[in-house]
């Protein structure tokens, strides 16, 4: 059966899934929600589907799955595919996790609060708050000379083989120019410019990047 992914054409997190989906050549529907309409608040799908009420949501065949990179994980390990680095190897698994954890807790949350003030503010007629931008901006800009000093050493953030660490930072990274930042494209960190251009390339991006 093909798999149901729950979420928005525009959405970062759901864009996330579908890149995997194409990445591991996986049939998939995007069942598509507003958030004008507020469809994942709605109680139905709350119940069934995503008590944080947020997309976006697997349905794989009745099992149910929320958190974009939690269905990362899934989809990878069915898919068998060495983006997802073997828990055998332990070491280079450990490295993977770090990757990871990194991109959640040192870029993600700052990422996607970034595009909150710069972007979706404007949409609900709310007013940016200049002081917390140049906060997220100020502390994403240190973590990304950091990354400049880890992918000077090696080809991607887990070693030298690509993961899904990399690729997770594609949905939100494309929104810093649309937010003024342009630490990703501007070549002032070769390393990182490198290892950006190379991501943005991949064609499970580029088929998901305008539309999940
Ligand atoms: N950590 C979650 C974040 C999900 C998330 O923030 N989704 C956004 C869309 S990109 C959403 O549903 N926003 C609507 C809302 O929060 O009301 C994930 O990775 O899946």
């Amino acid at each position: 059966m093909v798999l149901k992914i729950h979420g928005a054409p525009t959405s970062p997190n759901t864009k996330r899934v579908t890149m995997l989906c194409k990445e591991f050549a996986l049939d998939y529907e995007l069942v598509e929600l507003s958030f004008w309409t507020e469809d994942q608040k709605k109680p139905e799908f709350v119940e069934k589907y995503s008590p944080l009420a947020q997309v976006p949501v697997l349905d794989d065949d009745g099992f149910v799955l929320y958190e974009s990179r939690a269905i990362a994980f899934y989809l990878a390990a069915k898919a068998r595919s060495p983006l997802l680095p073997s828990e055998d190897d332990v070491k280079r698994r450990a490295r993977y996790e770090q990757a990871v954890q990194t991109e959640v807790c040192h870029v993600d949350h700052l990422a996607y609060s970034l595009a909150w003030e710069k972007i979706w503010k404007a949409y609900t007629g709310l007013t940016t708050d200049e002081e917390r931008v140049k906060e997220y901006a100020r502390t994403l800009e240190e973590t990304f000379d950091a990354y400049d000093k880890i992918l000077s050493k090696q080809k991607y953030l887990a070693g030298d083989e690509l993961t899904l660490a990399d690729l997770f930072h594609l949905p939100h990274g494309n929104l810093f120019p649309q937010c003024g930042y342009t630490w990703l494209e501007d070549g002032k960190r070769p390393n990182l410019y490198r290892w950006w251009k190379e991501l943005n390339a991949r064609p499970s991006w580029q088929a998901v990047k305008d539309h999940a």
